[in-house]
């Protein structure tokens, strides 16, 4: 990033200005453009730099960047609207893959309301209009349920349920996603405490963000939780994905250290789509992958979907790992899955993400739900 920073000083002028507004995020304001048109040549000399390579500790590193323009005061009549703009024309070039993009105001419509949302999510944490789902993982070898994935959902007072989807990205990018996750965490904590009081044992996953990642407060903030909510943090597990660890890799592991010396355990979420590499894995406090589900939910039918989802299981056996598998829709997955070897399971098959109470219920009634302590024949 310093590397980065100083090649772009070199290629511009006064009053040219280049700021670094985040991890990698750098932005570069350009008072004298004579004329709009010229945004290419600087667009054009910025990508030219980026050609060759950067070099750390004697490795060359490719550097890619997606460059997002908006003009003042076309586009824009105040700093905050000009960032704001330049921003959702980055995101633009991103998705497209196309390297640049001009704001253009069909882009906000991309992005419906979104900053409306925002300031509404921000309420709706305070006002607990936010709420945790719950979905059992299964353990294949006695077939009854070990744990549980806390998802988040939105009860939004006039647009009804907002799947997580909608607003995760956004509240990443706005920085709402610290006091969500908080809420989160304390939320599935007390959740974690009511069951274990009332005998059943559950371990409670919760997904983790990249920029949770990079939260220097949230180490504290978890032994915190952990402490009030009375909860040992054996029953606490974070999932993260292998793109948010991969965002930030150093940083990455060194929280996730942190976070083991807390006693908390790691799942590497959607495994198998992502670009971690077997050696990156290997350096981390894992403790569990899951499969990702566009592998297990076409394995029965797809050779090499289950080529795939059989090497990962040797593979992260072979490393000390255990394997979940994501997206097991029906009974002959689960057969394949534990012929294959597979320590754990979560899908519909055995049941939809629920809300609080029906999940306690099915907890109890169902043939998949807790082992009973001391009893070996289940009612059906
Ligand atoms: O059921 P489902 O639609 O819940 O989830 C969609 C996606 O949203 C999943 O990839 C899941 O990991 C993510 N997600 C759900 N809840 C949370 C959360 O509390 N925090 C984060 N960071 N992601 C979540
Ligand atoms: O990425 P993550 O594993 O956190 O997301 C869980 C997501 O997967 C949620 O959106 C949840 O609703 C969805 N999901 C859970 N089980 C199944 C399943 O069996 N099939 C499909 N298609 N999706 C599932
Ligand atoms: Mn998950």
């Amino acid at each position: 990033m310093k590397e980065l920073g100083l090649r772009l000083q070199s290629i511009l002028f006064e009053p040219d200005v280049v700021a670094h507004l985040g991890a990698d995020l750098f932005a570069v304001l350009l008072p004298k453009l004579a004329k709009a048109e010229d945004i290419h040549l600087v667009i054009e000399k910025i990508q030219k730099l980026l050609l060759s390579p950067f070099s750390i500790d004697g490795l060359p590193i490719a550097v890619e960047a997606s460059i997002g323009v908006a003009l003042y005061p076309g586009h824009a009549r105040t700093s905050e609207e000009l960032l704001r703009r330049a921003d959702i024309a980055m995101h633009a070039a991103k998705e497209s893959g196309s390297g640049h993009a001009l704001y253009d105001p069909t882009l906000d419509k991309h992005h419906p309301q979104r900053l409306a949302l925002m300031a509404e999510l921000r309420q709706a944490i305070e006002q607990n209009h936010l709420l945790l789902h719950y979905q059992p993982k299964i353990n294949i070898r006695d077939k009854k349920t070990v744990g549980a994935e806390a998802l988040v959902r939105w009860n939004h007072p006039q647009q009804g349920m907002i799947p997580p989807d909608e607003f995760i990205g956004p509240a990443e990018r706005t920085g709402l996603i610290h006091p969500m996750t908080y809420w989160l965490l304390r939320t599935a904590i007390q959740q974690c405490r009511e069951w274990r009081q009332a005998g059943l044992d559950v371990v409670v996953s919760a997904n983790l963000s990249a920029r949770n990642l990079l939260d220097p407060k949230l180490p504290g903030t978890v032994v915190e939780l952990l402490r009030d909510g009375e909860v040992a943090p054996e029953f606490i597990q974070f999932e993260i994905t292998e793109s948010a660890i991969m965002t930030d890799p150093a940083h990455a592991q060194k929280m996730m250290f942190t976070l083991r010396d807390i006693g908390i355990r790691f799942s590497i979420d959607d495994f198998g789509i992502g670009y971690s590499s077997l050696s990156c894995l290997q350096k981390l406090p894992v403790s569990q992958i899951k499969i990702d589900k566009s592998f297990v939910i076409h394995m029965t039918q797809n050779k090499g979907a289950a080529m795939i989802v059989r090497s990962t299981i040797d593979l992260a056996h072979n490393l000390g790992i255990d394997v979940v598998a994501e997206g097991v829709e029906t009974e002959q997955t689960l057969n394949q899955l534990e012929e294959m070897n597979c320590d754990a399971a979560q899908g519909y098959y055995f049941s939809k993400p629920l809300p609080v109470n029906a999940f306690s219920l099915w907890l109890q009634e169902s043939l998949w739900g807790l082992k009973k302590s001391g009893e070996n024949s289940q009612k059906i």
